[in-house]
């Protein structure tokens, strides 16, 4: 068991998770009926106002707090109980984190922000919504540094070794949240806070952008990464067998770490001011990130077909039989990880230079972060919910709540696959994003994308509703976790922190060697990004005035 200051600490982050969880559903069930135009909000409350409490809720504060949560756990884990130093600094960095996420939180509530959540300049929030953002950012960056600390005691002491894999992917996963953050606290501190306050009239739109991609890409692997830790080092304890290859592990991760970051002019595809050589350099590094994510892909089958293997299953797919089902901890992250896989497809297509004048800002985006964001991640956090909280409270995972627990993923998996599909396909007929419900004069074009078996007004509200049903079982899942369930009796297997083996011993020791893997990072960020920014900034048209819609 980890000690009493982190577990305290770890469910501290999860709880706000979870109470972000709760809010940030709720108004994703306003957005599917306020989009098909069948409810009306009262006029204190309107539309992107929820939609920017949704996306600001449960893309970046479910996700950073649940993470915060798991790899705090890990870490102690897997080095041993936090000194006081570590402890006093990882709780200054959680309060910091909670004050800005409040602070934000009461700011789009009161609507002085609804910006959605990428805070697109020109639309103008309130100065205290950017310095509440830039306090959750440093509040993260504290108790990253905290467990970096903690990380560096251990190594210290342990001179010449390989750190454990969970410590290893945490640093890797770190350093990319670091590295990409600077962008975006370059733009809130120079750009957004000056123009918000009033220091300054005009802000450069592109440049604001660009700082925010640079990070947003990113973003989305620091979401990425931790489920990946639980597909890489849960998952084979779960099916009883070893990591695959350690050092494929870590080289997986050190690629996130060189690949995710010069890549965020994908975003920007459509855009002017950046020429078509860097976007052109920045979508190939882009199809290199889909290296990492294949070499998981293929580790995770070689673990499911060694384990089978090993149960004495037969013939080319023989091992699927022999999968533990009746184990929600891997059910739930296997479907999650099924799910990655029309995501990431659908990542390639946003990737491709042309396909991406067809999807750009249509609703097939929001169809693809809600299958790799909403369920590869968001579902294997869920499923690492189900042993961590126990793990943390001391209670076991009862039968009731177990049953309870399989139809809150089929009911997710269900209601994403009604929700997502109807979005990729309505995105494919031209319908936008970021746009409330617009019935364009009764367009014959725009009635008709509303005709199909999937691109029908109904099946996302149904889906929706599905997902809502299943977000309300997850909370009563979580407080029975916490509050009811019985106290776990000892080798209670739902009462384990389950981390595989990982055979190290063949592991090259320049895979732990940072500076190299940082340099290499800081220099591909420099090919791609600092002539562009220089064109941004010495070729700025004049900036915009900002537009508030309050
Ligand atoms: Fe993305 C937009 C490109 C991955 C999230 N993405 C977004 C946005 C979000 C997001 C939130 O190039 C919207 C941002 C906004 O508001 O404007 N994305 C990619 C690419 C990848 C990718 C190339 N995205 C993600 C992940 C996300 C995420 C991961 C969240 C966690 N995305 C884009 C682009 C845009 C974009 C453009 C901008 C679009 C625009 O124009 O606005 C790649 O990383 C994907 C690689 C993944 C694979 C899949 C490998 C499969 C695996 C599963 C193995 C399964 C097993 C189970 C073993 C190639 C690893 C077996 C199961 C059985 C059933 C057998």
């Amino acid at each position: 068991m980890i000690g009493n200051s982190e577990r305290k600490l770890a469910l501290s982050n999860i709880a706000v998770a979870y109470t972000a969880f709760l809010i940030g559903t709720f108004c994703g069930l306003i957005q599917v009926f306020m989009r098909n135009d069948r409810l009306e909000l009262p006029a204190w409350l309107d539309y992107y106002q929820v939609l920017t409490a949704h996306g600001v809720l449960l893309a970046l504060v479910y996700t950073t707090f649940f993470i915060y949560g798991f790899l705090i756990t890990g870490m102690s884990k897997s080095l041993g109980t936090f000194g006081p130093k570590v402890r006093l600094w990882s709780w200054i960095g959680f309060f910091v984190t909670l004050i800005g996420t409040v602070g934000a939180t009461i700011e789009i509530i009161s609507g002085r922000a609804s910006v959605l959540y990428t805070f697109y300049a020109p639309l103008k929030a309130s100065g205290w919504f950017y310095v509440d953002l830039a306090l959750l950012i440093i509040g993260t960056w504290i108790m990253s540094f905290a467990l970096i600390g903690h990380y560096m005691q251990w190594r210290r002491k342990n001179p010449g070794v390989l750190s454990p894999l969970f410590a290893y992917m945490t640093m890797a996963t770190f350093a990319l949240w670091i590295i990409s953050c600077l962008g975006v606290v370059a733009a809130v501190l120079f750009q957004y806070i000056p123009w918000a306050f009033g220091f300054v009239d005009t802000i450069n739109v592109e440049l604001s952008r660009s700082l925010f991609w640079y990070f947003g890409h990113p973003l989305v692997y620091f979401w990425l990464l931790p489920a990946y830790m639980a597909w890489y080092l849960v998952i084979p304890k779960l099916v009883g067998t070893k990591v695959f290859s350690d050092s494929l592990a870590r080289l997986s991760f050190l690629l996130f770490i060189l690949f995710s970051i010069p890549v965020g002019f994908h975003h920007q595809l459509g855009e002017p001011g950046v020429s078509d050589f860097w976007k052109f350099l920045q979508v190939t590094l882009t199809f290199m990130v889909v290296i990492p994510t294949l070499m998981t892909a293929f580790s995770l089958f070689a673990v499911f077909e060694t384990s089978g293997r090993q149960k004495g299953a037969k013939g080319l797919f023989g091992w699927i039989g022999k999968l533990p089902w009746s184990d929600i901890r891997f059910t739930s992250i296997f479907i999650a990880m099924a799910f990655f896989i029309p995501g990431g497809a659908g990542g390639i297509i946003n990737a491709s230079f042309q396909l991406n004048e067809f999807i750009h800002n249509t609703l097939w985006v929001v169809g693809h972060f809600h299958i790799t964001v909403g369920t590869p991640v968001a579902m294997t956090f869920m499923g690492i919910s189900f042993w961590l909280i126990p793990y943390l409270t001391g209670r076991t995972l009862g039968k009731t709540t177990k049953k309870l627990a399989y139809v809150q993923i089929a009911s997710w998996s269900i209601g994403m696959i009604l929700m997502s599909s109807a979005q990729h396909v309505l995105g494919l007929l031209g319908a936008p994003r970021r746009t409330q419900y617009s019935h364009y004069n009764d367009n014959p074009t725009v009635l008709g994308w509303f005709d199909g078996f999937f691109s029908n007004t109904a099946t996302i509200a149904i889906g929706g509703t599905i997902l809502f049903f299943s977000a309300m079982l997850l909370i009563v899942i979580v407080l029975r976790l916490w509050f009811v369930e019985p106290r776990s009796l000892e080798n209670d297997l739902y009462a384990e922190f389950p981390i595989a083996e990982s055979d190290s011993s063949a592991t090259p020791k320049w895979l732990e060697n940072w500076w190299i893997w940082i340099g290499i990072a800081l220099a591909l960020i420099i090919i791609a990004y600092a002539i562009p920014i220089t064109h941004l900034i010495q070729d700025a048209p004049p900036g915009s005035k900002g537009f508030i819609n309050w």
